[in-house]
């Protein structure tokens, strides 16, 4: 009886990892990398970047700049601003790591 309920729980366990391989937001999609650059696709097509070339630090902080225009034109609202700067500046922080050591 009780080595049943082990049973029942290892199976729920393994279930439950499967499930959360299918329904995870951070599966290999999310980090798929086309390019190689260390930018993930889905980040480089939400901020316009091409996923298959190579993008440095100078791409990503010209991006910066173009978004700041963007900005005060008033053809991006702060919100979505925000959001793609926060994610720039993340990848220019792990680019300028990835390049020092
Ligand atoms: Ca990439
Ligand atoms: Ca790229």
């Amino acid at each position: 009886m009780k080595k049943r309920l082990i049973l029942i729980l290892i199976i729920l366990v393994i279930a439950s990892s499967f499930g959360y391989a299918f329904f995870s937001p951070f599966t290999s999609n999310e980090k798929k990398d086309s390019d190689g650059d260390g930018i993930p696709d889905i980040y480089e097509k939400y901020l316009g970047l091409n996923p298959y070339k190579k993008d440095s630090v100078e791409d990503l902080m010209n991006k910066l700049k173009e978004l700041n225009s963007m900005l005060i034109n008033g053809t991006i609202s702060i919100s979505e601003y925000n959001k793609m700067k926060r994610i720039l500046l993340f990848y220019i922080n792990k680019l300028n790591r990835t390049w020092s050591k």
